[in-house]
Parts: structure tokens; sequence; C-alpha cells
């Protein structure tokens, strides 16, 4: 038996030997689907933290591939990191630093390489660019931030329409719509599908209304943070208590803020009227419903409710509607996820989900993002591709949205131009992690004065510590120790204890600036653009007093520096 074997194998190498070998096969340069939402918080995904929501779908990609826990954004907020993924680069580089000013088009994208590679390309949802997206063979893009109900959308094809129905569905109707009836067979794709959801002000699909505003949900331990020893904390303007809208973020009826003499946060019921206006009667409706019961329960209570009564509430009212967005959001990604499966699409696709940043579920009482702390800093990150990624695994590496655009290019076998500054994650994903070595990564917001006031500063970010400093109107050092203080509430700079790492932190930080092509100069740029708009009134939410004052306090760092 054993010798008979044997010598059907020496006789079917002598067959092989004797023939040309045939060609290996190439492998099929894989799909890449990459879905995006909006300030969506890891904090609001199962596979992160169940503690809010159980969001079972976009849990599949962690079951089918790999969850990042480390990952972050090298600028937290919008505009700036949708540039940052589309061109591989450091914002002081690609110039769009802030949501204030249009993305420069001039700048290389990876959808324009994928595009030009033979992939076939398409975008649907949230661009937030002040411009249309190139690179692309069809778009159906929001204009600006985009509506929660009845959304326009600017088309590469149609001009701008729009479309009846609640935005989440119908994004997902138009990615499906194109992978059944546009996508071409014989040609890899590269799908970008971008939510506006969860971003403010928070209006969920009238099936999940009933539901939603009837949760409860545990606070965070930081819910009533002091911010001792933190002045740019201190100083943010996105406290759930001070800045979260009655009307425009709460749903507080305005004739009920009215009753009740609640003054109006920012433009408060202006935000409400132009949201509810855009319903249809029945669409009303299903919002009354919901929300009646709620604005009645509210006037008997409010007169009786202390300050921490009045965050609390706020604080349950911001994670019902918050919340309630991201359930058609998984639901949605079940859709899509299906779709994949029932159409052989699976395999050999690469499917990332991710955020724009992340974001404050009442952490340090806050809503919004910006800050290089946790919660906007780090983004949630999935990625399954069947037939590379693990099942079921992890990975705890510094990685940031700056890496995107070069694993994408590496995976489809393009070579990324040489002043994209990511690493292809591509050695993580397939398990070779001794080819990576990233112990610090580098980040910076720009967006002082705007809209929340968080100052402009820039850090290092290893996995032990931060180091951040914050420049504009104020010139001021924080370091934080991330594994005592995983809630960063303790600003150890001064202390004797850390002076060694201090300076360690310092010398490397020096380094990354360098290596990244970040500098003093480049920053003087930015600021000097945004602050002629703001001092001709074309900022929103920063008046001539701000302008002022911000200027004595510049003035007021120059004076301690000489
Ligand atoms: C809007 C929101 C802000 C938010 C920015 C940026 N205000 O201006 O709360 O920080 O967008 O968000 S709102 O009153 O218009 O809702 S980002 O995700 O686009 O960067
Ligand atoms: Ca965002």
């Amino acid at each position: 038996m054993k010798r008979s074997l044997l010598s059907l194998l020496v006789f079917a190498g002598l067959l092989s030997y004797g023939c040309k070998s045939p060609e290996p096969a190439q492998p099929q340069r894989p799909n890449i689907i990459f879905i995006m939402s909006d300030d969506h918080a890891y904090q609001a995904i199962s596979a992160y933290d169940n503690s809010l929501i159980e969001t079972p779908n976009i849990d599949r990609l962690a079951k089918m591939g790999m969850l990042f826990t480390n990952a972050s954004v090298t600028n937290s907020i919008c505009a700036p990191s949708r540039a940052t993924i589309l061109t591989g680069k450091h914002s002081h580089l690609n110039g769009k630093v802030d949501n204030h000013f249009h993305f420069d088009t001039t700048n290389v994208t990876f959808p324009q390489l994928l595009q030009e590679a033979g992939y076939q390309t398409a975008m649907f949802g949230k661009l937030h660019f002040g411009n249309n997206p190139k690179g692309f063979d069809q778009f159906k893009i929001l204009p600006g931030q985009g509506s929660y109900y009845n959304p326009d959308f600017i088309t590469k094809h149609e001009g701008n329409i729009q479309v009846e129905g609640y935005v989440t569905d119908i994004v997902t109707d138009m990615t499906l719509d194109w992978l059944a009836n546009e996508r071409k067979a014989d040609q890899p794709f590269m799908l970008m599908y971008l939510h506006k959801a969860p971003h403010r002000s928070w209006l969920m699909a009238e099936r999940h209304l009933e539901d939603f505003t009837n949760r409860k949900f545990p606070e965070p331990k930081t819910l009533f943070d002091d911010y001792a020893g933190r002045a740019a904390a201190a100083e943010a303007e996105m406290r759930i208590m001070d800045h979260m809208a009655w009307a425009g973020d709460n749903k507080v009826f305005p004739a009920v803020m009215d009753e009740l003499g609640i003054p109006e946060i920012g433009y408060d019921k202006t935000r409400f009227q132009s949201e509810y206006g855009r319903l249809t009667e029945s669409q009303k409706a299903a919002f009354d419903r919901a929300y009646t019961p709620i604005n009645e329960a509210f006037k008997k209570a409010y007169p009786s409710m202390s300050d921490a009564d009045k965050l609390r509430w706020k604080y349950q009212r911001y994670l019902q509607d918050y919340l309630g967005t991201i359930q058609a959001v998984d639901e949605n990604m079940g859709r899509l996820l299906d779709y994949l499966e029932a159409n052989g699409l699976m395999e050999n696709t690469i499917i990332v989900y991710t955020s724009d940043q992340g974001f404050y579920l009442g952490e340090h009482g806050w809503f919004d993002k910006r800050f290089v702390y946790d919660e906007s800093f780090k983004t949630p990150l999935l990625v399954s591709w069947p037939q590379r990624i693990k099942a079921g695994s992890r990975s705890d590496e510094l990685v940031q949205n700056l890496d995107f655009a070069q694993t994408f290019l590496e995976a489809a076998g393009v070579k990324a131009p040489s002043d994209m500054q990511g690493e292809s994650l591509l050695p993580i994903l397939t398990g070779q992690n001794d080819k990576w070595n990233r112990d610090a990564v580098y980040y910076h917001y720009y967006e002082y004065p705007a809209e929340h006031m968080v100052n402009r500063h820039y850090a290092i970010v290893t996995k032990d510590y931060k180091l951040v400093h914050y420049y504009f109107v104020e010139d001021r050092w924080e370091l934080i120790d991330r594994k005592k203080d995983p809630m960063e509430l303790k600003n150890e700079y001064d202390n004797p204890a850390y002076k060694q790492i201090r300076e360690e932190l310092h010398r490397r930080l020096t380094d990354l600036r360098v290596k990244y092509k970040d500098n003093s100069e480049l920053s003087q740029k930015y600021i000097d653009d945004l602050m002629r708009d703001a001092s001709a009134g074309k900022v929103f939410g920063v008046s001539p007093d701000k302008i002022r004052e911000i200027q004595n306090r510049r003035a007021k760092i120059d004076l301690e520096k000489k």
C-alpha cells in the first residue's frame, strides 16, 4: 500500500517536472468597503462595551475579523479626519486642518489611485468637504452636515436630489442599489459608505422612537468632573449641562421652554424648528407621540429639579437620542453584510468599520469631541477580510486613521506615493506583528476659535503616557499617566516624580514633529487664516467680544515670553 502511494507520488512529480508548471494564479485583488459613521463613540459598540447598547451587526465584523483597541485619529474633528483618511497625510500637510475651510482638491487621494489602477469606485453619504470628491465613478453625498429626515443629496449623475425617508436607510439603499445594479463583476471595487448618524442633533428613525425614549442608561463616573488642573478642559464649551441645547438637542418643545422660563442655549429653538420643519406630517405625528409624554413629565419635574438633577436628565435624554440613531446604523449594517454574504462578496472584501472620531457620552460632563482625551482621540476600528484576517482577533497596536490609505493601496498592489505619512496595517491584520514597530503617535487639533472653544493643542501619545501642549490662548502642558489614571483626571506635568518621563516625552515629541514635518510656522499660518475669518464675523459661534478676549490673552502670552 505504502509503496504504491510512493510510486504514485513519484509519477506525479515526474509528470509535473516534464510539463511547464502552470502560472501561479494571480491572487484576485480584494474589494474594499470603507464604512464610517460620524461621531460614533467606541463606548456605543457592544464589541467594545455593551453597557449602553447592543450592536450585533457591527459586532459581526469583530467576530469575522479584527478589533482594534487603540485606534486613534490625528485631529479629532470631522472633515480634517476625512482628509487624513483620503490623503494619508497629517492635517498640516493636506491643508484641511479644520471644518471651516474647503478641502484642497489638488491633494492626491487613495480613491484616485485605486481608480487609476482599475478599481470601480463609489461614495455614498457624508463627506463634509465643501466640494465634490475626486476619483469616484459614482457618488451621492450629503451637502455639508446633511439632514436626518428627507435629506438632500449632491449626486454625480443626477444633479441635486431630495429623498423622502430616514438618512441612514436611504444611504444604505443607495449603497445596495449600486452593488446590485452598477457594480461591474469583472472589476474590483472600492466603496465608501458614510453615515451621518450619530451626529448632533440626534434624530432617530421613527421606528426606534418608542423604544429608545423609554430607556435608561448608566452614568459615567466622570459626569460631574470639576476639570481641576486642566485649564483647556475647564474652558471648553461642550458641557451637557451648560452647552447642550434644551430644544435643539434634548427635544424640549420651545413652547415648554417658554412656559418654564428656560433660557435658550445657542440657537436652541431655531434649530429645533428647522429640524422639525423638515418632517412630513406623519413623521411629525410619530415625533410628537414620542416626545409629548417626555415634555409633560419634564414640565412637572422641572420646578423642583436641582442642577445635578438637570444634568442627569439631560444626560439621559442625550443618550436616548444618540443611541437611538445608532440602532438604525446597526440594522443597516446588517442589511449590507447580509447582501455581501448572499452574493459571495464576503471572503475577498476588506470591510472597515470606523468613525471620523470618537465622542464624549457624558465623560467629563461632555458631549462633542476635539480633545486628545481618550473618548474623542480614540475611534472604533473593526476590520474583516476572511481570506487574510483571523476571525475573532484583536490588536492593541497604536494605529491611526492616517494608515488607511497605505493599507488599501498595499492590499490592492498599488504603490503608495512616498509623501504619504502612515503605515500599511497589513502586517498587523495578517498576524505579522514583528513587522510593525510604532510606539507613539502624533496628534494636532486646530479649530479654535470656533464652536465649543477647545484650545489648539498637539501631543505625543504612547501606550503609557500623553504629553500635550495647549498653545494658542494659553501656553500650558499636560502630562497624563494613562495606566494609573485611565479616566485622565490628573495633570502630572509639574509632579517631580514624573521629571524624567516628562523630559523623555519632550524629546520624543520634538522628534515626532520633525518626522511628520509639523512646526510652529505652519501653525501660525493656520492661526492667521482662521482669525482673519473669525474677526470678519465668518466663524459660527464666535462673537466680536470673544475675539477681543482672545487677542488680549495672546498678547499676555507674548508678554510673558519676552
Ligand atoms: C456642528 C455641531 C457641533 C459640532 C460640529 C462639528 N453643532 O456645528 O456641535 O461640533 O458640527 O461636527 S450643531 O448645532 O450644528 O449641531 S463634525 O462632526 O462635523 O466635525
Ligand atoms: Ca464627526
